[in-house]
């Protein structure tokens, strides 16, 4: 027997593991109640990372489609195919033909972090799209222009506040997001424990909402409406108070000019929060000692995403919580965070460059994938005929997904690197299998930089493997697309990437010569990170390396010009007049469709694992009782809900959990693909939501799809079907 002591790669929360292993097999997976962060948490996918392990449907070669048909195939054959079809298309039709989605989990594997850009750099695309644009992206605009780089986002700091506000999150049961904390149920309670308080705005009563001392069922899309009023009250209540940020804030003026006509009274028939109630919150968090304003997925995949990210920062600043303990923080990541590197930093833009058929600018050097099935679609130089997913399952994730399935299945190639033959994978040519989580070294390069305690926790690989690692796939897709051809010598690539790594720190890359691969890069990075660490450290430090909590960093972490916070900047507030224009309207009175997210779910692709997939983990449209009642639906009958880019059946789930007017459908399902080979999920399929998702509505500033408040129709489709479908 061994045991081995790792960080769960699966979500933000980078909870610590502890691996008992017999022999080489694995035994079994808990809560490590020693790391220096997690102290033991884990929730039900942590504990099924052995039954992912040894999952037979988990892809363990690669695999080739030839007339129709997947043929299991040696790695250089996988890459002699990849090589034969995909070179002669760029020299045919440019490097914007080919076109790159990175899915979730691609943030989550280091590996495809530290290798990943030599790829699509070499290729040299404009068709970068990623799962950020039916995610966060928002908050990476609004950061990148209030802080002057999209990374340097805020995180409320949980563990000292007195006073949360929580807009559109709902972190018991997705762990948290944009604020990686493992454990959320304790540290909210630790905020009500220390007499502080905790308010939840969410058009459903979530389990957040349960054991938050306040819930308000907004109607969904109008935060920034609410945010807006908030600032209102804070500004003609003479509550404003910048604190020791007094010297590094511009713009007072002009957000009071901006928040003018959101009066409570006049957001209220739009956000269905009183005036009264509205008052009170926007009183309670200006007064209160520490407080941090906290939005998540509800605020960012909704019409005003932009708009409402960048006023919950408007909230904290003008409040004195940016930037102080308690309030809202900028970690210190050990490796790899570009605003605590020493090289100078220009302030950062978007819009370098535009989509070509419905002309999105570009935001953090990617396009709005709710386009990606137009520009396959649409003829013209520039179209794209190739597309390489890594890690994504975008006919599942992504906005009007019906008909980006079309659109993929006219590509001349399509290249998917997945653990999974699924719903977008089976579409593919050639199908690059990466290693299971367990199966590879591991460091959150991602979550360190948006953390509530500053931490560095590295984890070898615990179990062999005969699958390449990913980063070795994805540099012999570099030796394909550089000439060198698909059996480069990527010893040669790796060494000139660590040459460049090293140069960026000013190291000499010999002082790390004993390693190779994504170890000596993040060797590297620490080396030249603001810790005095290096990964013997690490290596030594099973349990993960307490940097301690967050520590106030402004000027230094902002790359604005001087140094300084404006609270308008005009990028920003130019989707002002689009907002005010909600006011003079009367409030629509149609259902709107929201998500939901479920404990046994990640995303679309953990529901082949059994025990993920009982009990609650169905995938229901949640209906109010009087919506059910005024449509004659009952719990368990079927519903169609209709949008403009599509229709499907589900079945009725009667709750007052959620807002009357709403209904919420969980993303990630529709596991009925007759191509796709994963046998427990398609027993257990659901509905695929995202194809009600209108791939036309969008946050406009950031090109984020609105996955939330989604106008719908819905009606009985007669009869019953079962819940787990
Ligand atoms: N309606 C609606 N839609 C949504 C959302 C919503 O709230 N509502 N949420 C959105 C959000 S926040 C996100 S992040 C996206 C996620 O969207 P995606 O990233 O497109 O989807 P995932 O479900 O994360 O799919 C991940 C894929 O990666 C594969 N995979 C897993 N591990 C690995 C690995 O180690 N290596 C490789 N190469 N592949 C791997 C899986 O098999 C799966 O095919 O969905 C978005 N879609
Ligand atoms: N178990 C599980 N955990 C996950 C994931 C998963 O699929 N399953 N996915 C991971 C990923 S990729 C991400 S990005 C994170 C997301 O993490 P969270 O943002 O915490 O995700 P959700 O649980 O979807 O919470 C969003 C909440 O917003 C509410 N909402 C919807 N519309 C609106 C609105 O207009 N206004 C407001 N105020 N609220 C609204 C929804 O009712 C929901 O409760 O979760 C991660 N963790
Ligand atoms: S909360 Fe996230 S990081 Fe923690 S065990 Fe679960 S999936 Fe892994
Ligand atoms: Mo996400």
């Amino acid at each position: 027997m061994s045991t081995a002591y790792v960080t769960c790669p699966l979500c933000e929360a980078t909870c610590g593991l502890r691996v008992t292993l017999v022999g080489e097999a694995i035994r079994s997976v808990r809560g490590d109640d020693e790391d220096a962060f997690s102290h033991g948490f884990i929730c039900p996918k942590g504990a099924s990372l052995k039954a992912l392990q040894e999952d037979p449907d988990r892809l363990r070669q690669p695999m080739v489609k030839r007339r129709g048909q997947w043929e299991a195939v040696t790695w250089d054959e996988a890459f002699e195919e990849i090589g034969n079809r995909l070179v002669p298309v760029v020299a045919a039709h440019g490097p914007d033909s080919v076109a790159f989605y990175l899915g979730n989990p691609s943030s989550h594997n280091l590996g495809v972090m530290l290798y990943g850009r030599a790829l699509y750099r070499a290729v040299g695309t404009h068709n970068i799209y990623t799962a950020g644009s039916v995610d966060q992206l928002p908050k990476h605009f609004s950061s990148g222009y209030l802080f002057g780089d999209p990374m340097t986002i805020p995180i409320a700091d949980l563990d000292r506040t007195q006073h949360l506000l929580v807009l559109g999150a709902n972190p018991l049961v997705s762990n948290g997001s944009l604020m990686t904390a493992p454990d959320v149920r304790r540290r909210l309670k630790g905020i009500r424990a220390r007499g502080g308080k905790v308010v939840v705005v969410d058009p459903r009563r979530t389990r957040t909402a349960e054991v938050a001392d306040e819930h308000h069922a907004i109607r969904p899309g109008t935060d920034a409406l609410l945010l807006f009023a908030l600032v209102n009250v804070i500004v003609s209540e003479g509550l404003v108070d910048l604190g020791r940020l007094a010297d590094h804030v511009t713009g007072l003026e002009a957000i009071a000019t901006l928040a003018a006509p959101f009066t409570p009274e006049a957001v209220a028939p739009h956000t269905g929060i009183t005036p009264n109630a509205t008052r009170r919150m926007a009183r309670e968090l200006a007064q209160a000692e520490r407080a941090a304003v906290y939005g998540r997925i509800g605020t960012t995949t909704q019409a005003f995403g932009t708009l409402a990210s960048w006023l919950v920062d408007v909230l904290n600043i003008i409040t004195g919580n940016l930037d102080r303990e308690g309030g809202v923080m900028f970690p210190l990541a050990a490796a790899g965070q570009t605003n605590s590197s020493a090289a100078p930093r220009k302030p950062w833009r978007h819009g370098r460059w535009r989509s070509r058929v419905r002309g999105l600018p570009e935001v953090m050097g990617e396009l709005p994938v709710a386009t990606l099935a137009d520009e396959i679609l649409t003829p013209g130089p520039g179209q794209v005929r190739v597309l390489v997913v890594v890690g994504g399952n975008p006919c599942l994730s992504t906005p009007n997904a019906s008909r980006l399935d079309e659109a993929v299945q006219t590509l001349d190639l399509m290249v998917s690197l997945d653990v999974y033959l699924n719903e977008t994978s089976q579409h593919a040519d050639v199908i690059l299998p990466g290693p299971a989580p367990l199966e590879r070294d591991h460091y959150d390069v991602t979550f360190t930089q948006l953390s509530v305690r500053n931490v560095a926790n590295w984890s070898p690989a615990v179990s062999e493997t005969d699958l390449l690692q990913e980063w070795q796939t994805l540099l012999r897709l570099v030796g394909i697309v550089t000439g060198l051809g698909p059996r480069a010598d990527i010893a040669a690539l790796d060494d000139a990437i660590a040459s460049e790594t090293a140069a960026r720190y000013g190291l000499d890359p010999a002082v790390v010569d004993d390693r190779r691969g994504p170890a000596r890069l993040l060797d590297l990075m620490l080396r030249g990170g603001r810790y005095d660490l290096t990964l013997a450290d690490l290596e030594s430090a099973p349990h993960g390396v307490d940097l301690g909590p967050l520590r106030p960093r402004i000027p230094e972490v902002l790359s604005t010009p001087g140094h300084t916070i404006d609270l308008v900047p005009e990028a920003i507030t130019t989707d002002v007049p689009r907002l005010a224009a909600v006011l003079g309207t009367a409030p629509p009175d149609g259902l709107v469709l929201i998500g939901r997210r479920q404990l046994g779910s990640n995303n679309s692709w953990m529901h082949n694992i059994s025990p993920l997939v009982r009990g609650s983990n169905t995938c229901t449209a949640q209906l109010h009782p009087d919506d059910a009642a005024r449509l004659g639906l009952a719990n368990g009958s079927a519903a169609v809900v209709c949008s403009r880019s599509g229709a499907v059946t589900v079945p009725v789930e009667v709750t007052a959990t959620v807002r009357p007017g709403v209904v919420s459908i969980p993303h990630g399902w529709g596991h009925d693909a007759v191509g796709a080979r994963t046998a427990v999920a398609s027993q257990h399929p659901g509905t695929n939501s995202n194809v009600l998702a209108d791939d036309l509505l969008l946050d406009a500033p950031s090109g984020t799809a609105v996955l939330n408040g989604i106008p719908i129709t819905v009606t009985p489709a007669g009869g019953d079907v079962a819940w787990t479908a």
